[in-house]
């Protein structure tokens, strides 16, 4: 047996994809790799635009940044999402963030519109810093509602800070003082690094989103998830203890592909600011289930619905929250299936594949089901007993033959760290 030295310290295979594509591309090594997660979201489905709570946990799936110096003041990105290098001068991005965003291809516009984003929040002059090449590989699934998006953003966003030392910063976080938990983990604020990859995905990529995907990809926790308040951005970490109740979570991606940068998300996100001005409240935040009596005789039919479904869900998130803390995760499947049917009936951002899934999943057993994200797509979740989760896999996989749709991928989700040099 030999002994692994620092020197032997090995690296996962997407961060050693991320090394090896520098060096391919660049012809030189880079000086690291920084990592960051995609997450799911547990409960808690279109609150965070509407200043309520979520409550989602980083997975194991990583994007990582290999990043070196350059002596000049220019960023190259190259990554396996795509096969050109794009480059810019640091000092350009102001020019081309967010008016002339379509001159930058679309995956190159996440680490661009970081490095935009990061220079402006710090009020840094992009004279005063290096210019960098980076590499980035991923296996966190893209399009699948898993936020491969923030995952980019978070990788980018350590790599740089760290690298240009620059320390942003944003209102503090509360830490919960059970946990220990606070936003500030060593020397970068998270929640500001977790602000600057929503505006780099709002600005920079044109897909108007809410903060919640960026802080649980900077915020994650091994075994917890992050209870969020949208609004103040308290964050509080909050145990899942799957595995202690015997539950794997599985993701049953369906693979119908979405993105939030056109139609329906915007179109959501609209039906909530009409709902809150009808009330003359700031946010569907200020809403409560009293309201909605009041909310039937100022509103059409779709609006009224689509604010029924988020004022519901922020008190789900609540109910979740607290019956993880008093009851455990087995109690919590009752709030997940509501939770379904109100994305579904409500707010209707489900598809047949999603429900199919998730009809599927309870049918066999699981201890609660939904789907998860934005919608119009991508992935649904199923909290399952360890010794179910081939009966639920087999079924859901089943339940897509018989429909007709493609053969979905199930996959089991753990609560993983967030954002940090590998
Ligand atoms: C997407 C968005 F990016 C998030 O901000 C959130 O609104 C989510 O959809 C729906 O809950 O992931």
């Amino acid at each position: 047996m030999t002994t692994a030295g620092p020197a032997a310290h090995r690296q996962s295979p997407a961060a050693e994809a991320a090394r090896a594509l520098f060096t391919e591309s660049f012809g030189a090594e880079p000086v690291g790799t920084w990592s960051a997660p995609g997450r799911v979201n547990l409960i808690g489905e279109h609150t965070d635009y509407n200043d309520g709570f979520v409550l989602p946990f980083a997975i194991q799936h990583r994007t990582h940044a290999a990043l070196a110096p350059r002596s000049d003041g220019r960023i190259r990105v190259v990554s396996t999402f795509d096969d050109a290098t794009v480059e810019a001068g640091l000092a350009e991005l102001h020019a081309l963030f967010p008016e002339r965003r379509d001159e930058i291809p679309e995956w190159a516009r996440y680490p661009l519109g970081v490095a935009w984003a990061l220079l402006e929040a710090s009020g840094t002059d992009p004279e005063s810093v290096t210019g960098v090449d980076l590499a980035f590989a991923s296996v966190v699934p893209v399009g699948a509602g898993l936020s491969s998006s923030a995952a980019i953003e978070g990788a980018t966003a350590v790599a740089l800070a760290e690298t240009w030392a620059i320390v942003p910063t944003a209102p503090p976080l509360a830490a919960d003082a059970s946990s220990g938990a606070s936003g500030r983990v060593g020397p970068l604020d998270r929640v500001a690094l977790a602000q600057i990859g929503r505006r780099a995905e709002n600005e920079a990529v044109g897909a108007p989103t809410g903060i919640m995907d960026q802080m649980a990809s900077l915020l994650g926790r091994a075994d917890a998830a992050i209870f969020l308040d949208c609004r103040s951005l308290d964050a509080n970490v909050i145990d899942l203890g799957f595995a202690a109740a015997g539950l794997e979570l599985l993701v049953i991606d369906t693979g119908v592909k979405h993105s939030h940068a056109t139609g329906g998300y915007g179109e959501r996100r609209a039906a909530c600011e009409r709902g809150a001005a009808a009330l003359g409240v700031p946010a569907l935040r200020d809403v409560s289930v009293d309201d909605l009596p009041r909310l039937a005789e100022l509103v059409d039919d779709v609006t009224f619905r689509r604010v029924r479904h988020v004022v519901t869900e922020n008190q789900r998130v609540l109910d979740t929250v607290q019956t993880l803390r008093e009851q455990g995760p087995t109690a919590i499947g009752d709030l997940l299936v509501a939770s379904h049917a109100s994305m579904r009936d409500d707010f209707e951002i489900s598809v047949p594949e999603l429900d199919t899934a998730v009809e599927a999943a309870l049918s066999a057993g699981a201890v609660g089901a939904r789907m998860t994200g934005g919608g119009f797509g991508g992935a649904a979740i199923a909290l399952v007993a360890h010794e179910k989760v081939r009966t639920v896999t087999d079924a859901a996989t089943a339940a897509f033959a018989a429909a007709g749709f493609g053969a979905p991928t199930i996959f089991t989700v753990t609560p993983s760290a967030g954002a940090a040099r590998d």
